[in-house]
Order: structure tokens, then C-alpha cells, then sequence
């Protein structure tokens, strides 16, 4: 009943997406800060590589409070705690869904567990919230418990990892992942060409099985691995964490002594665990040692580690969804049809501008310096 109120008196609220020009998701910002967080594009500006090609969308933040005066009541499914990353999306989204702004945070953290969270879904369909919030684990089992939702009538927005069994929601807000694999796969090839590497055997520390962001970072690096003919020696699941990176990384260094000269770790977490373990074992890593280290997010301490020479490349996945989530809630209360792609804004860093652009799929990309000033703008 509320929600119906609330759509007739909001009809009268005026909302708009603010576009404005922009570039490719990886030009250098003049400061290269963490602007990501104020910037998206939805899925008319994305070329078929993923890459913005126009127009982003800015958000805009008034007071969210329905119309009738009551709160909105946001269910939030997460994916866990398992990482830097993970933290910053836990937090974007708990200092945007506040009572300030005119809502109640239904928070669930489903500690990486799949039934966990589809259980969660279903205690949101009974506390009747007015929207379901997921970030999904895993990107397929899902069509049955949106089919609830729908039945419901609790509207379902996803962000960052994708659903693939079912489009039974109003809006996704996340990132390409695939076209973070594919940037880090040309970057490697142009930076192993300017360093006069000719041969890259690789070993690859993967994030949690079945996570669209690991189907899609693998896919897309494997695209350019089989392009350019270079040896995958192996690749394992790590679970995005720290713990995950450092165990496998200790394995392959014991499995693959002396075969190895990339390491690509889909995540910051698991690229810290590998640091620990390639230290332990006596393999030298980074802008001056042995092994070219390649990682995901680029979290503040991953950048921290890019500035230092550990990590080589740090490609950025952007945590910070949860504005344009309230731009979706916005549209969806004053009876208007959100876009149902919106991509986020990304960067890829480096430690210096031995690569300064490359190309992915025919766009160039350009790359990041990572300085002072950005580390301390980065989430
Ligand atoms: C990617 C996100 C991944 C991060 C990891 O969008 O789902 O999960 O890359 C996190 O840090 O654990």
C-alpha cells in the first residue's frame, strides 16, 4: 500500500540521470583520483569491448525519502567479507541507505555462502522491504527466488557480479569484467614487448568459482593468452581472499620452481597472499624482480603496492555502486524506467609509463601512474 502511495504522490517528483561527455572507461583523469566513484555509464555508451565510448551518467544525491514521509526499506544481500573490495561496497552502501536519506538497511553479509543468500532473499520477500538489494555470489541458481520477488511485487536491483539465469530485475550497476581481463592481457603483451620478454609462462590465482567476475576476468585474459600464444602453466581458485592467494601461490611455487615469470591474481587479497608466499620462497616479483605481478581491483593498498614496484599493474574494479543504486530506487518511486545497464567508471594503474596507452578490441586504452594523490583519493 505504501509503495502505491508513494508512486502517485511521487509521480510529481522530477528525476534525471545527469549525462555529461566523457571517454573511454580508462583515460587518465587529469589527477587519475578515484572519480570512478562519482561517474557510470550506461549500457548505450558501451561499445561492444565494454569501453565507454560517451556520456556518463553522474549521480546526484537529494533526500530519498518517499513522498508519504515513511522509509524506504532496502534489503541487502552481500556477498561477504572476504576483501578490500568487498569492504568498500559494504560501506558505500551503508553511508548511502541511511535514515538521513530516508532509509531503513536491511544488511545481510552471507559470509560467501550461496544458500545463505538466497535464504536471505527470501527473509526480505517476508519482512515485505520495498527493494531487494543483491550482489550474487555466484551467478547462476537464481531465477526461482527473483521469481518470488517479482510475485512479491520487490523490485530486485543487482550489483557488481552478474546474474546469468534470469533477467527478473530492474537494473544492474556494476563493471565489465571481462574487459578488465582482455586490458590486462594487451597491457602484459605491450609491457613484456618494451621489456624485451619474449616468453611468458604464467601462473594464474583465480577468484571464487562460478563468480561472474572470475568467469569474465579469465575469459578475457584467456582470449589474449590464446591471441598471442602464451603459456597458462596454471590456474586455481583462490576465493578472492588473502589466505587463498598465499596457499596457492606456496603450492606453485613448490609445483612450478623456476617456470614462472607472470603471476596473475584476480584480486588484490590474493595478490598480497602471493607476495607473502613468492617472499617466503625466494621468487623476486614486480617492476625489478623475476616475476611480473598483475592484479584486480586496485584497492588503496593494492595501489599502495603498485606505487612501491611489488605489484606491476593493478586493473580497477569499482566498488562504489551504491549511489547509482539510490538513482535507480529514485526513478523506480517516481514511477519511471531506469536503465538497466550501468556500467562503472574504471582505471587501470600502473607503477610507471613503460606502457602509456594499448588497445583493447580496436579502443585505446591509456593507463594511470599511480602517485600520492591517488592512493589517498582511492576507497
Ligand atoms: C568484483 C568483486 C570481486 C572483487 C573481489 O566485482 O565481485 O569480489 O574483485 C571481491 O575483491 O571479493
Amino acid at each position: 500500500m505504501k509503495k502505491l502511495f508513494a508512486l502517485i504522490l511521487a509521480m510529481a517528483m522530477a528525476f534525471s540521470l545527469v549525462a555529461c561527455g566523457g571517454s573511454s572507461d580508462s583515460d587518465t583523469d587529469d589527477d587519475g583520483d578515484a572519480s570512478s566513484a562519482s561517474s557510470a555509464s550506461t549500457s548505450e555508451d558501451e561499445d561492444e569491448s565494454g569501453t565507454e565510448s560517451e556520456g556518463e551518467a553522474e549521480a546526484s544525491s537529494t533526500d530519498d525519502t518517499s513522498s508519504d514521509g515513511e522509509l524506504i526499506v532496502v534489503g541487502f544481500a552481500q556477498v561477504g567479507h572476504e576483501s578490500d573490495w568487498r569492504t568498500a561496497s559494504t560501506e558505500s552502501c551503508q553511508s548511502v541507505f541511511t535514515e538521513e536519506n530516508g532509509y531503513e538497511l536491511v544488511f545481510v553479509d552471507c559470509d560467501q555462502d550461496s544458500a545463505a543468500q538466497l535464504e536471505a532473499v527470501r527473509s526480505f520477500i517476508q519482512q515485505e522491504v520495498d527493494y531487494i538489494i543483491i550482489d550474487p555470489i555466484v551467478s547462476t541458481g537464481w531465477d526461482t527466488v527473483l521469481t518470488e520477488c517479482e510475485e512479491a511485487g520487490i523490485p530486485v536491483i543487482v550489483i557488481d557480479r552478474t546474474i546469468d539465469d534470469s533477467d527478473k530485475y530492474a537494473a544492474w550497476v556494476g563493471s565489465d569484467f571481462t574487459t578488465e581481463g582482455l586490458a590486462a592481457g594487451e597491457w602484459l603483451k605491450a609491457y613484456a614487448d618494451a621489456k624485451g620478454i619474449e616468453e611468458l609462462n604464467i601462473l594464474v590465482i583465480e577468484g571464487t568459482t562460478g563468480a561472474s567476475a572470475t568467469i569474465g576476468r579469465t575469459e578475457g585474459f584467456q582470449e589474449i593468452a590464446d591471441k598471442y600464444g602464451w603459456t597458462i602453466l596454471d590456474s586455481q581458485d583462490g576465493d578472492f581472499t588473502e589466505a587463498g592467494g598465499q596457499e596457492i601461490m606456496e603450492s606453485y611455487c613448490k609445483s612450478y620452481e623456476g617456470q614462472f615469470n607472470v603471476v596473475i591474481c584476480q584480486n588484490d587479497n590474493e595478490a598480497f597472499g602471493a607476495m607473502t608466499a613468492m617472499t617466503n620462497a625466494g621468487v623476486t616479483y614486480g617492476v625489478d624482480g623475476d616475476v611480473i605481478l598483475i592484479s584486480f581491483d586496485a584497492c588503496t593498498a593494492g595501489l599502495q603496492y603498485v606505487q612501491s614496484g611489488d605489484i606491476n599493474a593493478d586493473f580497477e574494479c569499482n566498488p562504489l555502486a551504491a549511489p547509482f543504486v539510490d538513482e535507480v530506487i529514485k526513478q523506480l518511486e517516481a514511477g519511471e524506467t531506469p536503465e538497466t545497464t550501468v556500467y562503472m567508471e574504471e582505471h587501470w594503474y600502473t607503477y610507471d609509463d613503460t606502457v602509456s596507452t594499448f588497445e583493447v578490441d580496436g579502443v585505446e586504452q591509456s593507463v594511470t601512474v599511480v602517485t600520492d594523490e591517488i592512493v589517498e583519493a582511492q576507497y
